[in-house]
This record gives structure tokens, C-alpha cells and sequence, in this order.
């Protein structure tokens, strides 16, 4: 084995390596963002980012994968010559911690900030290139100050409002959820079926960009990941089509929204929300009590059961008739649970020929079917919702029939404006963001309610509204907020008219701490402002953003919306946050999620006192690409220790002096050490840090080949080699390169070297001698590259003045190519 011939077999101890450099590195603080040299134009900026973490714990495995990946790319930058802001800090407010806070019987502060700590302390021994001089938690008053101060600026701008409405209620949490934050019918946070109830809540009015979000994801596409931009496409959900109005004997018309404006003819009956107010006034007096006893029964199912299409229909007749514009025919109005109160008008026109729901509703209460598009030959299903020539679609000023569904709607639309009972619209999924939370471990609502003001904001020299300390009192969720019982805190003097008034009681979801916190770090001291609008738009949008794919839709839609508020606002110069993003896989155990009561957890602490941080973030960076899983039990940290060893090795092996000149060095090594760097900068431009490992590694072997068995340890070009080992191990395992940096006579850090520059000489590669034959006779020989693709070598051997003369205007009928040795060409005799 070669490294038994090595001229140092010993290996270092990287628990003693890392106690040695990291006090080293804290007097060095190699990578303070320095706003200055940005602004001065000296150097380019680049803003690495990744998702802060939640400090319910220690870090984990997870955390340790995301940091590695995302050093790698913050380190590169840095090496390259940019200014590199990569700052850290802790989504500290929040259902997490507070529920594990109430487990353990201890305050959620206590409990965060302890956390924290710990974190912290975990984070800056993983050799994280964070700049921790900006660090801070959303939980801070320092920072949640300017939290509630953006929420008055919303308000201000009518972007935050208040209103009663059926909302998404978690039964266990005791409080209430945003769309987002129900998966499948379920609480995203404790998994338990969340039901509505009826309460008054605060909104941001997201739905008013809807479609600047929709169109900047246009923008996004090329640098996010697609399945991101999928699920915000799908979550915002665009749609067009047309409202249409029809009359209601002894009411205001009825209003609906449908995207299929062309099957009107077939409008048999209408549906309302069971739930929508406009049911309650619609119904009659016949059929109140059959309606009253029906709506009972429907507020006890979510969304996600109401819309299912495999569930039987229920509903109750209105009492009332409708007149379909086009038909003129009376139709029955129905109250249904599969109608939603808040979506489009909360009424449809029901079209069971083309609807799979509503021809099941028409099945169930038997209700006549009219079919608008001819079925496809062989179709024998029972709503049809497949494009077809229109039929059964002619009245007395309008006819569609032979017309396919596109045209059709065209039609429709335009006979609906001209008559008056109709408009094109377009409609969104997108609801507002339910921004209130009754629960005890976020940040206050700067509001007061006043009996004689009303909602009155609390002036922003009085902010941030401070969350009481409330030591020992109960948590425990109870469907009020806990503040709303601390009496000293909630009674208040009106700050308009100083009568007697009260404190909103609700906090703020998580969400809104972490929609803006990208761009205190710009700023992350300032006790004047939010952030500097100047420094946010020096160091923002993000260069790029790495997290997890389960913030593809909550958070990142959230960050984008506030930043185009902030934009609007005249706070930012850029509407998204985010220019690059990148989702890490998971670290997984044996095939499973790690979970306790698998048992197949496994502890990072443990990893990192057995095998070192290098060993395990080089792991962690060589396991595959980026975005896939990672199962740790498929994973040999041992193999990295070695390879880390093997590459240390080198350093001690170089014998030339520091500085000495590689020109007249080895020019295979050179070759490939020049070549390794210029691929690796692709490579992790492209995310493709697994590769750039491998590549060192056979870097990391042609060097040593070179010292035992080539030019030998005296070469200079053996030196560039270690260095150029040393530099790319500084991206990935930056104690062991720092190591290495030393034994070859430099000054730390190696993080700050700068990466060697590629002599583009030596990326040209050896060429090779091509053979041509015309007719079995060898015309001439070319040299080429041995990576020449078949079809340029075959061009290069058609133009050869030697092989045109012998082929002599004759035709060609066959070239046989067997790059990049030979090339065969059979002409006419
Ligand atoms: C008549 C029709 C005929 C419809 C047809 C569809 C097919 P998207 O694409 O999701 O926007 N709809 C409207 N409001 C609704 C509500 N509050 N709850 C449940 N369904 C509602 O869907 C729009 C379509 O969903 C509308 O077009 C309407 O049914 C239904 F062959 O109108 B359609
Ligand atoms: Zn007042």
C-alpha cells in the first residue's frame, strides 16, 4: 500500500486539531462581513443564507447536513474573492418551542434561550463559516420590536386586517391554524385533525399579490427547484373564467364564480356554502329548521373531507328557485357542504353533465342532467369533463353548439358582458394569511381595544409591546390566549382618548418573524429602523437560500410577499428575497425518518467525538447530490477519517520550500491538480459538491503517486498539489485543511487563501494522432484531442487538403469513425 511507503505514516488526532484552531479562528474572525468594502466597490458581495433554525433542541444530523452543504458554497465565495454575508440566528418564538417548553415544565424562555446556547455552541465547533457578529432571535424584544412595528405599517397600507370567519382550529393546540399550516385535513404541527370555529382573527391580505407572486415565479424558475415552484403555483392557483349572475325571486341575484362559463346550458341547479352567510339569508322559512340542523353537521368536517370527490353528497333544498340567464329555466338553490364559504362567490352553478360532483349531488337528490359537450366516442362514464363540440347549447340570441370548450367560453363570455349578467374573471386559491395566534410564546399584536376608539395601534414609541414574563402561570393551551388572563399587562389606558382599554391578547404565527429576518441581518444592530433600506439592498436579494423542501410553500411564500410589501413601501429596491435556492434531502436512518420510538436516532454529538466534524461534514457533503436523502447507516464516516488522514499526509511529505515556483514542476501532476480546479468551481456552481469531493480525492492519489513512485516529495508542482488539496478541503473540512495549511509553512487561514488561479495552458490536453484511410490507403494523420467527438473528427478528416485530393470530387459512401484513433472513408470506386 502506498501509505505504508509514505515517508509519515502517523495520524493526527482531530479532537486535539479542533481545540487547537478554534480559538485561532475567533481572534482571526475570518469572516465578518464588512459592509464598506462592498460599498466601496472593492470587492463583490454574495448573501449565503440558510434557513434558521427553530432552537427546540441541540442540534441535529439534519442541521449538521444543511450546514455542511451550505459552507461549502459560503466558503467557495469567500475563496473566490467575494464579500460574503452568511449570517445565523434562531427562529426563537413559536408552537415548537412553547409546547416542549410546557412537556418540560419550564418556561419557554428558559427553555429557548437555553437552547440556544447550546446550539450555538454546537454550531461554532461544526466550523460553521457564520458571521456570529450578527446573530440574533426572533424572540428578542430587540427584534420583535420591529416585528410588531411592520405590523402596523401593514395595517397602515390595509394589508393587516381583522374579521370574523370560520377559521382552521387545532383541537390540541388550542389555537388557530393558517391554510398552510393544515396538511391533508391535519395540524401541521401535532398532526391532530383540525376543525373550524367561528372567531375573529387577524389577517395579512396576501391575496392582493397574488398574481405578482404567481408571475415572479416566472423569474425564479430557472434557480429554484421545481417542485418549489410547482407547489406555489398550485398553492396560489390561478384560474379563469367568469362570475355570472342569476335572479333570485324576492332577493339580491345570486352570484357565481365558475371556470367553465360554456356549460351554462347546462346549469340545472345552484349550490351555496352550507356555511356562507348568503345560505342563512337565502333560506325559507319551510326550510330553516332542516337547514339549521344540517349546518350543525357540516361545521364538524374540514375542508379537505368536504371537497373530497369519493364522499357521499349531502345537502338541503333552500326553499327558494333561481332563473338560469341563458335558459331561462327555474332551478333549485341547494345548501351543500361540498361548496366552500370562501372560495369564489361561496355559490356555484351546478352542471352535472360536466361535473363529477355535481352530477353525483344530481344523482343523490335526482336532479336533471343536460350534457353541454358531446362525450367522446366510447366514453361511458358519467361526467364528462373532456373538450368536445358544445351541444344542447342554443338559445334564442346565442349558439355554441359545434363549438370546442376554448371557443365556446370565448363565446359565452362575450354574449354574458353584452346582456349584463356576466363577466370574464379570474380567480385565486390564494386566502388570506390568518396571522393571530392564541397562544402564549409569540410576539404581542400591537394593538389596543378601546370601547369607545375601537382598534387603536399602539404608537410606535412605545413599542415593542413587551410579552409579561408570566412565570409560573399556566400555558397549557386552553383556546384563549394565556395573556389575555394577565390583567396588569392587558389593561391599558387608550392611547387616543386615555380611557380605559384593553390589550390584544393574540401573538403573532411564527411565520411573521421569520418573513423579514433576511434582512435585519443586514442590519442586525440598528435600534432605529426595521433594517437599513440602503444595507438591505448593498447585500440583498440572497445569492442563495438552503433549507428544507417542507418550507416549499409556507415560509418562502410568506418572505416573498412581505418583500414585495417592503418594496412597495419604498423600503427595497428588489421584490424577491431569495435570487437562488437549494433543498437539502434528509438524513435518514436504516430506511426510516430517525424518530425515538424507532430507536434509530442517531446523536451528531456522538458521530463528532467518534470521527471528528471533518470526518462527519465530509461525510455529510460526499454522501450523494445535495437534494437526496442521505441514510446514514449506508455511510462510512470511518472511510472520510482516512481519506482526511491521506490527504494530511501529503502536507507533511512536501519537502520544497513554501512560495517555491511550480512552473518548472511536473507537468503531469500540474496538469491535473490545474484541471481539478477548474472542474471543482464548476462543480460547485452546479451543486455538485459530491463530485468536487471525489475529484480531490483523485487528486488527493495522483499526488501521492507523484511523491512515491513520480518526480518525488521535492517537486514543486507536488507542493501546488497539497495546496490546491488544502484549499479545496477548506470548503469541506476546515480544521484538517487549516492542519494542512500550517505543515506547509503558511500563515492561517487557509478559508482566506484565495483560490488559485487555473493556467488555462494546462487545461489543454495532450492530443493524439488520428489516422484517415480512403479506400484502405492512409491519406493523413491529424492530431486531435483525445476527447474529440466523432462527428468532429469525421468534419476534421473530410477537410484535410490530403484526403480532399484523394477523394477527388468522388461521392462518399460510407465514413467509419472510431474516434479519436481512425477514420474510414469508403468512396466510389
Ligand atoms: C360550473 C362548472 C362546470 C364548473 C364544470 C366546473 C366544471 P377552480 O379551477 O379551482 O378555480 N367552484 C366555484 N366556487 C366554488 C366553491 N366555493 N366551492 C367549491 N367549488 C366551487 O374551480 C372553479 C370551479 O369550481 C367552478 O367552475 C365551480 O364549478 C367550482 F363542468 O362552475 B364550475
Ligand atoms: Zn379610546
Amino acid at each position: 500500500m502506498t501509505e505504508d511507503q509514505s515517508t509519515e505514516a502517523a495520524t493526527y488526532d482531530a479532537a486535539a486539531v479542533q481545540e487547537k484552531w478554534q480559538p485561532v479562528w475567533e481572534a482571526l474572525q475570518p469572516f465578518r462581513a464588512d459592509d464598506d468594502v462592498v460599498r466601496d466597490g472593492t470587492r463583490e458581495k454574495r448573501y449565503a443564507l440558510t434557513m434558521f433554525p427553530y432552537p427546540s433542541g441541540d442540534l441535529h444530523m439534519g442541521h449538521a447536513e444543511v450546514f455542511a452543504l451550505h459552507d461549502v458554497i459560503a466558503r467557495y465565495w469567500w475563496q473566490r474573492g467575494y464579500e460574503v454575508l452568511n449570517p445565523m440566528g434562531f427562529d426563537s418564538f413559536g408552537l415548537n418551542a412553547e409546547n416542549a417548553a410546557i412537556r418540560d415544565n419550564a418556561h419557554p424562555a428558559t427553555f429557548t434561550y437555553a437552547n440556544i446556547a447550546m446550539s450555538t455552541e454546537s454550531c461554532r465547533k461544526f466550523g460553521v463559516s457564520f458571521d456570529w457578529s450578527r446573530t440574533f432571535n426572533t424572540s428578542d424584544p430587540e427584534y420583535y420590536r420591529w416585528t410588531q412595528w411592520l405590523f402596523l405599517k401593514f395595517r397602515e397600507r390595509g394589508l393587516a386586517y381583522r374579521k370574523k370567519s370560520p377559521v382552521n382550529w387545532c383541537p390540541f393546540d388550542q389555537t388557530v391554524l393558517a391554510n398552510e399550516q393544515v396538511i391533508d385535513g391535519h395540524c401541521e404541527r401535532c398532526g391532530n385533525e383540525v376543525t373550524k370555529r367561528e372567531l375573529t382573527q387577524w389577517y395579512f391580505k396576501i391575496t392582493e399579490y397574488a398574481q405578482e407572486l404567481l408571475d415572479g415565479l416566472d423569474e425564479l424558475a430557472p434557480t429554484w427547484p421545481e417542485r418549489v415552484i410547482n407547489s406555489q403555483r398550485n398553492w396560489i392557483g390561478r384560474s379563469e373564467g367568469a362570475h355570472v349572475s342569476f335572479p333570485v325571486e324576492g332577493h339580491e341575484p345570486l352570484a357565481v364564480y365558475t371556470t367553465r362559463p360554456d356549460t351554462l346550458f347546462g346549469a340545472t341547479f345552484m349550490v351555496v356554502a352550507a356555511d356562507a352567510a348568503l345560505a342563512g339569508e337565502l333560506v325559507s322559512d319551510e326550510q330553516r329548521p332542516v337547514y339549521d340542523a344540517y349546518l350543525a353537521e357540516v361545521r364538524k368536517a374540514s375542508d379537505i373531507e368536504r371537497l373530497s370527490t369519493d364522499r357521499p353528497k349531502t345537502g338541503v333544498f333552500l326553499g327558494v328557485h333561481a332563473t338560469n340567464p341563458v335558459t331561462g329555466a327555474s332551478i333549485p338553490v341547494y345548501a351543500a357542504d361540498y361548496v366552500l364559504a370562501d372560495y369564489g362567490t361561496g355559490a356555484i352553478m351546478a352542471v352535472p353533465g360536466q361535473d363529477q360532483r355535481d352530477w353525483d349531488f344530481a344523482k343523490v337528490f335526482d336532479l336533471p342532467v343536460i350534457r353541454t359537450v358531446q362525450p367522446s366516442p366510447g366514453f361511458d362514464g358519467e361526467a364528462f369533463t373532456g373538450d368536445g363540440p358544445a351541444v344542447n347549447s342554443t338559445n334564442d340570441s346565442l349558439s355554441l353548439d359545434g363549438m370546442g370548450v376554448a371557443e365556446a367560453k370565448r363565446a359565452m363570455i362575450d354574449w354574458l358582458e353584452a346582456q349584463g349578467v356576466g363577466k370574464g374573471a379570474v380567480n385565486f386559491r390564494l386566502r388570506d394569511w390568518l396571522l393571530s395566534r392564541q397562544r402564549y410564546w409569540g410576539a404581542p399584536i400591537p394593538i389596543i381595544h378601546c370601547p369607545s376608539c375601537g382598534e387603536v395601534a399602539v404608537p410606535e414609541d412605545q413599542l415593542p409591546v413587551e410579552l409579561p414574563e408570566l412565570r409560573g402561570a399556566d400555558l397549557t393551551p386552553k383556546g384563549v390566549s394565556p395573556l389575555a388572563a394577565a390583567t396588569d399587562w392587558v389593561n391599558v389606558d387608550c392611547p387616543t382618548c386615555g380611557g380605559p382599554a384593553t390589550r390584544d391578547s393574540d401573538t403573532m404565527d411564527t411565520f411573521v418573524d421569520s418573513s423579514w429576518y433576511f434582512l435585519r441581518y443586514c442590519s442586525p444592530h440598528d435600534d432605529t429602523q426595521a433594517f437599513d433600506p440602503a444595507l438591505a439592498d448593498l447585500w440583498g436579494p440572497c445569492d442563495i437560500y438552503i433549507g428544507g423542501v417542507e418550507h416549499a410553500v409556507l415560509h418562502l411564500l410568506y418572505a416573498r410577499f412581505f418583500t414585495k410589501v417592503l418594496r412597495d413601501m419604498g423600503l427595497l429596491e428588489f421584490g424577491e428575497p431569495f435570487s437562488a435556492q437549494l433543498n437539502q434531502g434528509m438524513v435518514i436512518n436504516q430506511g426510516a425518518k430517525m424518530s425515538k420510538s424507532k430507536g434509530n436516532g442517531v446523536r451528531l454529538g456522538e458521530q463528532l467525538s467518534a470521527y471528528g466534524v471533518d470526518a462527519v461534514r465530509l461525510t455529510l457533503v460526499f454522501a450523494g447530490p445535495p437534494e437526496d436523502d442521505i441514510d446514514w447507516a449506508d455511510m462510512s464516516p470511518s472511510g472520510s477519517v482516512r481519506f482526511l488522514q491521506r490527504a494530511w499526509r501529503l502536507s507533511g511529505d512536501v519537502t520544497s520550500e513554501a512560495g517555491a515556483d511550480p512552473a518548472g514542476g511536473d507537468v503531469a501532476l500540474r496538469k491535473v491538480t490545474h484541471r481539478t480546479l477548474h472542474d471543482a468551481a464548476q462543480l460547485i456552481e452546479g451543486h455538485r459538491f459530491n463530485v468536487m469531493v471525489a475529484r480531490t480525492m483523485e487528486l488527493v492519489n495522483a499526488t501521492r503517486k507523484a511523491i512515491d513512485s513520480g518526480c518525488g516529495p521535492a517537486d514543486p508542482a507536488v507542493r501546488e498539489a497539497a495546496e490546491a488539496v488544502a484549499i479545496l478541503l477548506s470548503l469541506v473540512a476546515p480544521y484538517t485543511a487549516e492542519e494542512m495549511w500550517e505543515r506547509l509553512g503558511h500563515e492561517p487561514t487557509v478559508a482566506r487563501a484565495g483560490w488559485p488561479v487555473v493556467d488555462e495552458a494546462l487545461l489543454v490536453e495532450d492530443s493524439v494522432t488520428a489516422v484517415v484511410q480512403v479506400l484502405g490507403k492512409v491519406r493523413a494523420r491529424l492530431e486531435v484531442p483525445p476527447t474529440i467527438s466523432a462527428a468532429d473528427l469525421e468534419a476534421a478528416a473530410l477537410a484535410d487538403p490530403g484526403v480532399v485530393r484523394a477523394i477527388d470530387g468522388a461521392a462518399v459512401r460510407r465514413v467509419i469513425v472510431r474516434e479519436p484513433h481512425l477514420v474510414n472513408i469508403v468512396i466510389e470506386a
